[in-house]
C-alpha cells in the first residue's frame, strides 16, 4: 500500500453501482479502499477484482479460524486481487502465521477494536494481540482511533508496524488525533460514503491527515 493520502476507504455498500461510483469519486484521495462483508456478500468477490483496478483492495474479513482454513481464506483474498486482508489474533500465533504465510501481500492483525464492545473482550488482551502480530511477522495492525491513548501504547509495542485506524467521523474518533498518536492510515467509512460530497470530505480529512503530520514534523 502507498503511503500518500494515509487514508483508507471503508467501503461498506450494498450496491455494485454504487461501490463502483464513490471509489472513483474519492479514488485520487485515497491509498486503499477496505472491502467487507456487506459488499463481498452482496456483490461476491469479483468486486474485489474490479475495485483493484481503481485502488490497492484491503479485503476486512476478520479471518478468525484454525491454520488450515485460515490459510485456504486468505488464498481466495490475494487470488481475487486483494493487496491485504484484515485477521483476528485471538484464535493464536500459528493460525495468523498460516495468513501471513498465505498472503502476497500484507496481513493486519486486529488489537483493540473501536466500538464500546470492544472494551470488554478485546481491549484486556490487545497488548498481546498486537505483540502477536510482530511475533507472526504480520505488516501491522488495526487500533482503535476512538481512543487515540491506545493507539500510542500499543504503537510502542508494534515498532514501525503499520498501524491503522477505524472509528473516525460516524464512531467519534477523530483523524488528526489518532495521527498524532501515532497511527500510520485513518479508515473512514460512513463519513465518505454517506456524505453528501464524498470528494469533498475525502478531500477535508486528508487535509487534516497532513496538517497532523506537519504537526509531527
Ligand atoms: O475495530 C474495528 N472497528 C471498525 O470500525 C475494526 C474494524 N475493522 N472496523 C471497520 O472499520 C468496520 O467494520 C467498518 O468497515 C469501518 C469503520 O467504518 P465507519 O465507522 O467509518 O463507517
Amino acid at each position: 500500500m502507498k503511503r500518500d493520502k494515509r487514508l483508507i476507504l471503508a467501503l461498506d455498500v450494498t450496491s455494485r453501482e454504487e461501490a463502483l461510483g464513490i471509489a472513483e469519486e474519492v479514488s485520487e484521495y485515497l491509498d486503499a479502499i477496505k472491502v467487507g462483508y456487506p459488499l463481498a456478500l452482496s456483490c461476491g468477490m469479483q468486486m474485489v477484482t474490479d475495485l483493484a483496478r481503481i485502488q490497492d483492495v484491503i479485503c476486512d474479513f476478520k479471518v478468525a479460524d484454525i491454520p488450515n482454513t485460515n490459510r485456504l481464506i486468505v488464498e481466495q483474498v490475494f487470488g481475487h486481487g486483494a493487496s491485504g486482508v484484515i485477521v483476528h489474533g485471538f484464535v493464536g500465533e500459528d493460525s495468523v502465521r498460516a495468513c501471513v504465510e498465505a498472503a502476497s501481500g500484507e496481513v493486519f492483525v486486529l488489537s483493540e477494536m473501536s466500538h464500546p464492545g470492544g472494551q470488554v473482550f478485546t481491549a484486556p488482551i490487545a497488548d498481546r494481540l498486537a505483540q502477536l502480530a510482530v511475533d507472526a511477522g504480520a505488516a501491522g495492525i488495526v487500533a482503535p482511533a476512538t481512543r487515540p491513548e491506545r493507539v500510542a501504547k500499543l504503537r510502542e509495542i508494534v515498532g514501525d508496524l503499520t498501524i491503522i485506524t477505524p472509528g473516525v467521523g460516524a464512531q467519534g474518533g477523530s483523524a488528526s488525533a489518532s495521527i498524532e498518536a501515532g497511527a500510520d492510515y485513518i479508515i473512514v467509512g460512513r463519513s465518505i460514503y454517506n456524505s453528501p460530497t464524498p470528494k469533498e470530505t475525502a478531500k477535508n480529512i486528508v487535509e487534516e491527515i497532513q496538517s497532523a503530520q506537519g504537526f509531527l514534523g
